[in-house]
């Protein structure tokens, strides 16, 4: 049995110019973004996150419930879970502000972390634009 989705967010149809000189600057600053995607059985998003306050983008792109715990490895410590479970196709957003350090993401739901659910990533302070990599 299927459950068809009827929200309409889809890709912007692609009609008249693409191809326009400059993008345009946002007004505001916006927070950078991380997308974390869940399917059976694994957590998938970037190896490198920026410090500081971030958007973290969680969608179960999966069909079984997921949930997402971030853990400190230096510390071992849980700094954040999700409420609850993601339901299947379910989307949030949260605005959450990572110090920089090693962490991991698991999917500890029924067993998931065993089947793959988890996956290391970096949080990294933000270095000047431009800036040299000075060792
Ligand atoms: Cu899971």
């Amino acid at each position: 049995m299927f459950i068809i989705s009827g929200c309409g967010e889809g890709e912007a149809p692609s009609s008249g110019a693409s191809e326009s000189a400059a993008p345009a600057a946002p007004v505001e600053p916006e927070l950078p973004s991380v997308e974390i995607d869940f399917t059976e059985y694994e957590i998938l998003m970037d190896a490198r996150v920026p410090a500081g306050p971030v958007i973290l983008r969680l969608a179960n792109r999966g069909f079984e419930e997921h949930n997402l715990i971030l853990v400190r490895v230096e510390s071992d410590s849980t700094v954040w879970e999700t409420e609850g479970r993601l339901n299947p196709g379910e989307r949030r957003a949260i605005t959450f502000d990572l110090e920089a350090g090693e962490y991991r993401a698991i999917c500890d739901f029924s067993g998931h972390e065993g089947r793959g659910m988890v996956v290391d990533f970096l949080v990294e302070e933000k270095t000047p634009s431009g800036g040299a990599d000075d060792g």
